[in-house]
């Protein structure tokens, strides 16, 4: 995966699926039903470190990445959230005006973050070099959309309205998210990680100018902080950005189900990792056609600076035993 990430050659194309991590596997939900909830797991090391695992032994991809999500950095910088059950994160106070970003705080990773860190580690110990490890944060915008919304939505208007209201705030707000988060990523590389994805999951509700402005500008700015491993942006929906993303300083772009492999290679060059792109919906669909459809991406990406993935996370109602076909196809195609 490594290779493939800066664009060495390979014996065949690596595989891992974003979600890998709970969500599919029984053995993930028996995990979790010893605990108070998700909040639990996320922050006893261990733990954590067991069910990062899991998806390598029981699944056999390529890459591990850590258990643990987006929103600990907004609360880090002083908004807690809680995992309600069967609702998602809730966030019982949220940012509505200039005044909120400024009692913001920049996170300290040594301190409030360690739990992550730490089961960083244990991952790197008991993983021993079998598959990198990927370390993960939110992208700035997507962060944003959470603290001022305080839960997700279908059309994050507040968030977006938030834009048009308080620019100047919201530039100060992405700003300390983007300090937080290089701080971030930098303990997470310090603790053992290989590789370091952004997810910048509602890219795609913004116009182009506003993705440039407030979306881009602080994924550009955390590319340029981060030299030390390779690093992957995943900015879902923003196919309209692609020849933007493509000149980041990054080394592997993420793509979803609506760009082609061709049109993400004539807009980003040569020089990038692509990364994608099979439509998760694709593994409720006969082996047939699962198998089809998986060796046409391998075909379409080609053999070279493709990493396979899915083109969002994996469903959690999703047969862990198509997921295992989806692997093994990759694994045993022949360019
Ligand atoms: O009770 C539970 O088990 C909670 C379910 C759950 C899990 C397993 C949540 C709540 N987060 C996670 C783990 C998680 N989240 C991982 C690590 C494991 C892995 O990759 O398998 C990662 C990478 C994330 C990232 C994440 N969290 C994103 C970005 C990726 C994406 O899917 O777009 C986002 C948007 C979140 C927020 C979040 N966390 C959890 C939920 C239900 C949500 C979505 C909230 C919403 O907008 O409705």
């Amino acid at each position: 995966m490594i290779r493939a990430a800066t664009g060495q050659s390979v014996e065949r194309t690596p595989v891992w699926l974003m979600r890998q991590a709970g969500r599919i596997l029984p053995e993930y939900r028996a995990v979790r039903a010893s605990l108070s909830g998700f909040k639990e797991l996320v922050e006893t090391p261990e733990l954590a470190a067991e069910v990062t695992i899991q998806p390598v032994d029981l699944l056999g991809v390529d890459a591990a990445i850590i258990f643990s999500d987006i929103l600990v950095i907004p609360d880090a910088m002083g908004l807690p959230y809680r995992m309600e059950k069967g609702v998602g994160p809730i966030f019982d106070n949220t940012i509505s005006e200039v005044s909120d970003v400024a009692k913001m705080k920049i996170a300290d990773p040594g301190d409030d973050l360690k739990y992550v860190t730490d089961a960083i580690a244990i991952t790197k110990k008991e993983l021993n070099g079998r598959v990198p490890l990927i370390g993960f944060a939110g992208a700035p915008w997507t962060i944003l959309s959470y603290m001022v919304e305080g839960k997700g939505s279908k059309t994050f208007s507040e968030a977006r309205k938030f834009l048009y209201t308080e620019p100047k705030g919201a530039h100060e707000l992405l700003d300390k998210i983007a300090d937080s988060t290089i701080a971030y990523l930098k303990a997470q590389i310090e603790a053992g990680a290989d590789v370091i994805q952004l997810f910048d999951s509602w890219a795609g509700i913004l116009p182009k100018h506003q993705y440039l402005e407030f979306g881009l500008r602080y994924i550009n700015k955390i590319c340029d902080a981060i030299s030390e491993v390779p690093i992957t942006v995943f900015a879902k929906g923003a196919w309209f950005a692609l020849k933007e993303i493509g000149e980041i300083n990054c080394n592997t772009i993420g793509l979803d189900w609506h760009t082609t492999p061709a049109m993400a290679r004539n807009l980003v060059g040569g020089e990038k990792t692509l990364q994608g792109n099979l439509d998760p919906c694709l593994l409720y669909a006969s082996e047939d056609e699962l198998v089809k459809g998986t060796i046409e991406m391998l075909e379409n990406f080609g053999k070279e600076r493709h990493i396979a993935n899915l083109g969002h996370g994996v469903y959690p109602d999703t047969n862990p035993e198509k997921v295992k076909l989806f692997i093994n196809t990759i694994k045993d195609y022949k360019f």
